[in-house]
């Protein structure tokens, strides 16, 4: 099996690790991961997470700030010079000032968000300084499902490609690549033309995935929807072949070309990325938008969990992981969150929160995931619903009320941006474990799942302020607890 870093790549790792140490004891500090697959809110939730603490948000449940230890929260400058930083100005001036989310982002950020606190107890205050910062590193979760390639050669990577692209939900989508592929003859000498063209045919049926209504998780390699600098270089313009497993190929071959390039791959994309932002995490948060998955099927949400699967498989400790002893006893704890909770009425909340740690049990088994604490939630960083009741008839129904985005349909009528609207957003099953059953219609097509959520997309609140005139914090469904599991323990 391929090594997975090099010796000066552990080098660099210990390196930075000692230096940080050293760096840690005048002003400790937590390297915070937040990644998601794409619109999953990592975006909102950073901001949100900044915004509360800046502005001592509401958040009971978060022991430090409701006691009133933290004495003070402010930006400084980020430690690494090289990674854009992350654009909290404008984010929350968006969100709080234009009432619009932020947008869609595309590369890795940073922001160092530093509190003066007091410990809770006296044993802790004599020793600790009372500062520390935090970290957060914002990066496309498509990034992240590339770690896994580091361990895979070429041949494995074309036939998971294979077997992925043949089932059921992409079958269509990858059909006009797996028409082009079975066409080409892997042992033909090598094209730079073929190249190009296998690898146009496969990025546009990945892309495809990705703008897929049902929410495919993004399969990698991820540069190939997001190439930034590298675009067009030999590094990143391969695609899997079809070939008999186990045969062996000529060099001079189309199939050496492509092997010589996924490896080119692995050494310039992948691993930097690994080197220099995920092995020196400490805590993560994986975002997921389960309800986008629930509302589109069954097949959405075996997608969401193996994707799932594949990220905590990255973090997993232990023998058989490839990256184990660079990084993962570092990250001792990982919170797999539902975003967007506002979208249902609490007394869903609970149920939320069992499908997603449904999801994340069984993506623990099958990752056979052991080492850090793995913790699930349901919650909305931004919360842009209130909750109120409408009377039905005799029945009295729970719902959620909000300015639906400009555009947005329900039943026919058409949103302007400016109106509040109450919706009756339905019912999660009781059971978990049906999101994960498709039903099938008499003529044997996928009827649509039992329990749809009615999803339109709100404005952000606005902001209310107090008698005195003060604007109070952004709202948020549980942000708090999720802080607290990130970093409470660092502030007792
Ligand atoms: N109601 C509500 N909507 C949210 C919340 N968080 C995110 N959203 C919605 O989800 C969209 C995507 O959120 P982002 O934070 O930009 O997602 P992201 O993961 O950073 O997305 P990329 O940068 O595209 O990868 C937003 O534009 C909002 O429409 C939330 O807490 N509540
Ligand atoms: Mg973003």
């Amino acid at each position: 099996m391929a090594s997975l870093t090099t010796y000066s790549d552990e080098a660099r790792i210990a390196f930075d690790t000692l230096t940080g140490r050293a760096a840690g004891l005048i002003s400790p500090s937590l390297r915070i991961g937040v990644t998601g697959l794409s619109r999953a809110g990592k975006t909102v939730f950073i901001t949100a997470f900044i915004h509360n603490l800046l502005h001592g948000g509401r958040l009971p449940m978060f022991d430090a700030q409701k006691s009133g230890r933290i004495s003070k929260a402010y930006l400084e400058h980020q430690p690494d010079d090289a990674v854009p930083r992350f654009q909290y100005e404008d984010h929350i001036a968006a969100l709080v000032e234009s009432r619009i989310w932020p947008e869609s982002t595309r590369a890795i950020s940073e922001l160092r968000l530093t509190v003066e606190f007091e410990s809770a107890s006296a044993w802790n205050r004599l020793l600790s300084r009372g500062k520390l910062s935090f970290d957060i590193v914002d990066y496309p979760g498509e990034w992240l499902l590339d770690l896994p390639l580091l361990g895979k050669d070429y041949d494995t990577f074309c036939q998971e490609a294979m077997e992925m692209a043949r089932l059921p939900v992409r079958a269509e989508l990858s059909a006009e690549w797996r028409e082009m592929a079975s066409g080409i003859d892997p042992d033909a000498p090598a094209d730079e033309m073929t190249a190009r063209r296998l690898f146009e045919a496969f990025s546009t049926y990945l892309r495809a995935c990705k703008a897929d209504h049902r929410a495919l998780s993004t399969l990698p390699p991820g540069r190939f929807l997001m190439p930034g600098d590298l675009e067009g270089s030999p590094a990143l313009t391969f695609a899997p072949l079809e070939f008999e497993p186990g045969k062996k190929h000529k060099p001079g071959s189309l199939h050496a070309m492509m092997e010589r390039r996924f490896e080119a791959y692995k050494t310039h994309v992948i691993r930097p990325f690994f080197r220099d932002h995920i092995a020196r995490l400490d805590r993560q948060i994986v975002l997921v938008d389960a309800m986008q998955a629930m509302n589109a099927g069954a097949e959405a949400v075996t997608d969401l969990e193996r994707a799932l699967t594949e990220i905590l498989s990255c973090f997993r400790q232990g023998r058989g992981n490839l990256l184990t002893g660079l990084f993962a006893h570092r990250i001792d704890r990982i919170l797999v969150a539902a975003t967007k909770a506002d979208h249902i009425h609490h007394e869903s909340h609970d149920r939320l929160q069992a499908i997603v740690r449904r999801l994340a049990d069984r993506a623990i088994a099958r990752a056979d995931f052991s080492g850090a604490a793995v913790d699930v939630l349901a919650m909305a960083a931004v919360r842009a619903t209130r909750e109120g009741t409408v009377r039905q008839g005799k029945e009295t129904l729970p719902v959620i009320i909000g300015t639906p985005l400009a555009g947005e349909t329900i039943a026919g009528e058409t949103f302007d941006g400016e109106t509040e609207t109450a919706i009756f957003p339905g019912d999660l099953p009781e059971k978990p474990g049906l999101i994960f059953q498709q039903k099938k219609a008499e003529d044997g097509s996928d009827s649509p799942p039992d329990h749809p959520i009615r999803f339109v997309r709100f404005r952000p609140p606005r902001l209310e302020q107090t008698a005195e005139g003060v604007t109070l914090s952004l709202p948020h469904i549980r942000l708090d607890r999720a802080l607290e599991f990130l970093v409470g323990d660092h502030l007792a």
